[in-house]
Formats: C-alpha cells, structure tokens, sequence
C-alpha cells in the first residue's frame, strides 16, 4: 500500500465520460486529503479530518505537503516518433511561407518523412523514449502516439512498432493511432485517391491484423486529403473495428469537422477555422473537441473557437500536438497555460481538457482520467496550492511528484 496523505487541495473531475457545457467546469475539489492506493488502484480517498484507522501503516507513506494533488496528465494528440527536426523551416514560415507552401514544396511533413524512414526501428524507439522521459517529468502518465511520417507500408508499420514497443517498456501508456493519411507522399503526387486505396488494401489489414493502432485518422485539409478521400479512410478502419479521429480545420476550413460528426469520430482535432456549421455537426456526433494551443501559437495563427465549443456541449480536450513541424514542444503544461489565457477557459475547464476528456478521446475512460475509489493511481503532486497557480505560472515545471499506476515514477 501508498498513502499520500497531507494533501493541501485534491482537484478532479469525476465520472467516466465525456464532460461537456456546465460539466466541462465541474470539479471536485477536496482540502486536506489522503489517498491510499492498493497495488496500481486508488483503494479510499479521504478529506477534511485525521487519518483513518491502520492508514499510516501503510508501506510507504508520502507527505504530499499541502501541495494540490490532480490526476495525471493525459496527452491525447502527438507525433512523437519521428525522424530529424525541421528548425530550418522556421526562418522560410518568419519570411513569410505558409505551413502549406512548405508542404507543396515538398518540405514539411515530406521531409520528415524521408529522415523517418531512413531511421531503423531502434534509432526512433531510443529517440522517442527520451521524449516520453521528459513527458512523465512534466507529469505526463498517458499519451497517445500517432504514425504518419512513413506514407509507406514499411515506415508506416516500423512507427507503429515503435509504438507498441515504446508502451510495453516505458511507465507511460501509449495509445496507438494509425495516420497514413497523414500526407501524399511522393510517389503518388498527384494521385491522391490511389494512395488512399494502397492505405486501405495494404497497410490497414496489417495495423488490424497485428493490434498496432486502436485508432485511424486523416489529415483532412486543403491540399492534402479532401472530406471524401478523407471518409473513405476513416470508414475503411471504423469497418475493422479501429475508432475515427481526424485532423479538421488546422488551417482551412474544407468540411473535416462536419465529416466528424457524421461518422460519430471520436474526436476531431485542431479546429482553429472551425465554424457554426462544424460545431454543430460535432455537438450532433458527440465528438470531443482535441484543441492544440501551442500550435496556434508556433503557426503564428487564431485559436479554436473553445468558449463556443464549450457553450454548444461540446467536450473539449487540451493536447499538445507534439511534433517537429508546427508544434516542437511536448509541454502539456504550457499548452494548458495557453488554455487558460488564449481559450479563456477556467483552470477547472483546463483540468477536464487534460484528464477525463482526454482519457474519453483515447478510449480509457473507464481507468483513467479521473482520481475515484477503483480508478488506475495516476496522478501528480504539484508546486502549486491550487489549478489557478498552476496554470498561471505558464512555462515552468511544476510537477514534484508522479505516480502512475500506483509507482512513484518522479520524486
Ligand atoms: O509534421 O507538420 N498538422 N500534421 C498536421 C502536422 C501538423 C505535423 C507536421
Ligand atoms: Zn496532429
């Protein structure tokens, strides 16, 4: 057994599900509690008076400092495997080049894709598990991981194994997405719908055949894939049993979002030009908005409509977006921060994007998300007293201590 005890403030959302309008903002907030964990499970949570019976005799006992204790960070949107860096694109997109000018160039996503699959399986399995040590120090416990910067069946499935290898070896859970259509790669320029047809009759049996992605998606986008193209792919994997997600408005706003809604996707990710008709399609499926500030921020754009989102009931979740084109920083925290100010959520709004709407977008609601008698022990000691300094104090980290199913994998 662990106790944590001396809790000055434990902030969680709870319930297993989808948390939209009011619910977004709803959390419950406990001062002086006690958490006993048996195993990888929270065993009793406790507040407002001494320790119960035989509680201190647990085998370890952790003195939280009257710190603010929150459930684990879940990171539901990320490309961290992936070849090379692309600093250099950054004095083009200051000179004037927008991230699609660079992608029609054959720069971008296409050069990182040569770098990844000139890169073996254990080169990217090394370099994303120094990302995903720098994830749990930032208080991190679950993120999802997508492929997509192999456009190939090769690459495509090395990402993936990466992935999976990466889940079983690291305290961090991984969730796997396959994103093939994620760019055209060069040897189908200009044949967009035939590489979609390689995805669905090559790649996809195989991702469904070995258990490499719980999830598909599409980057649905002016240029890259249309809202057709972009339906075939996610309706070939929902028929195999993978659940939808999609790349909609991040820069134009061609129908992804509407697409989301009619297929019931999960969620729908980076809406920054996301207008009424999309939002409603959205709020129609029961989609989760997956919002990704510091993008925003690094593409020198507007952010996702989020107060709207949250007036019409749409859940919404806070992500990274971690990758090294439009978004080289892998810090919920900051992304979190950018929540507060640029979204103008509250920080209890915050701390549902980041946990249980996070856990509903990547399937683990049922374990995670949320710090309730039963649920996985994931969670995080704070250098703060309470969400409204920890969410002000943009850029630092404020993560002293991580559990995650019940270890203490920071201290
Ligand atoms: O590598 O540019 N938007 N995909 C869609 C990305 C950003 C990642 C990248
Ligand atoms: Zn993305």
């Amino acid at each position: 057994m662990l106790l944590i005890k001396n809790i000055g403030l434990l902030q969680t959302p709870v319930g297993s599900f989808k948390h939209g309008g009011a619910l977004q903002g709803e959390n419950v907030k406990l001062k002086d509690a006690a958490v006993l964990i048996d195993g990888g499970a929270i065993r009793a949570i406790t507040w407002g008076g001494a320790l119960p019976a035989g509680w201190e005799q647990a085998d370890r006992v952790l003195d939280a400092g009257g710190r603010l204790v929150t459930p684990g960070l879940i990171d539901c949107h990320t490309h961290m495997v992936f070849g090379g860096y692309r600093q250099a694109e950054i004095p083009l997109k200051l000179r004037g080049a927008g991230y699609l000018d660079i992608l029609r160039a054959g720069g971008g996503i296409l050069d990182t894709v040569g770098k990844t699959r000139a890169a073996s399986e254990d080169e990217l399995y090394d370099k994303t598990k120094a990302f995903l040590d720098e994830m749990l120090d930032l208080g991190v416990t679950t993120a999802e991981s997508k492929s997509g910067y192999g456009l190939d069946r090769e690459t495509e499935l090395k990402m993936l194994r990466v992935n999976r290898r990466l889940n079983e070896s690291h305290r961090i859970e991984l969730i796997s997405t396959f994103l093939g259509a994620h760019a055209i790669p060069e040897e189908y320029k200009g044949r967009s719908g035939a590489y979609i047809d390689m995805l669905c009759s090559d790649v996809l049996p195989v991702v469904k055949a070995e258990g490499l992605a719980e999830f598909v998606d599409v980057f649905c986008e002016d240029g890259v894939f249309d809202v057709e193209e972009s339906r075939r792919m996610l309706e070939a994997g929902q028929k195999l049993g993978l659940r939808a997600r999609i790349h909609a408005d991040e820069i134009e706003e061609i129908g992804g979002a509407v697409l989301a809604g009619e297929l019931g996707a999960v969620s729908a990710e980076h809406l920054i030009a996301t207008g009424e008709r999309g939002m409603a399609s959205m709020a129609a499926g029961g989609v989760i908005a997956d919002l990704l500030p510091a993008t925003s921020f690094y593409l020198n754009k507007t952010f996702a409509p989020a107060r709207r989102m949250i007036e019409l009931g749409i859940p919404v979740a806070i992500a990274s977006d971690f990758n090294p084109g439009s978004c080289p920083s892998l810090n919920l925290q900051l992304a979190m921060s950018m929540g507060y100010i640029k979204y103008r959520m509250t920080p209890e709004e915050v701390l549902t994007a980041v946990t249980v709407n996070a856990a509903c977008s990547v399937g683990r609601e049922h374990c995670l998300g949320t710090l309730e008698e039963g649920k996985q022990a994931d969670l995080v000691i704070w250098d703060a007293p309470d969400m409204e300094m920890l969410v002000y104090r943009f850029g630092s980290n404020l993560a002293r201590v991580v559990v995650k199913n019940g270890e203490v994998v920071k201290q």
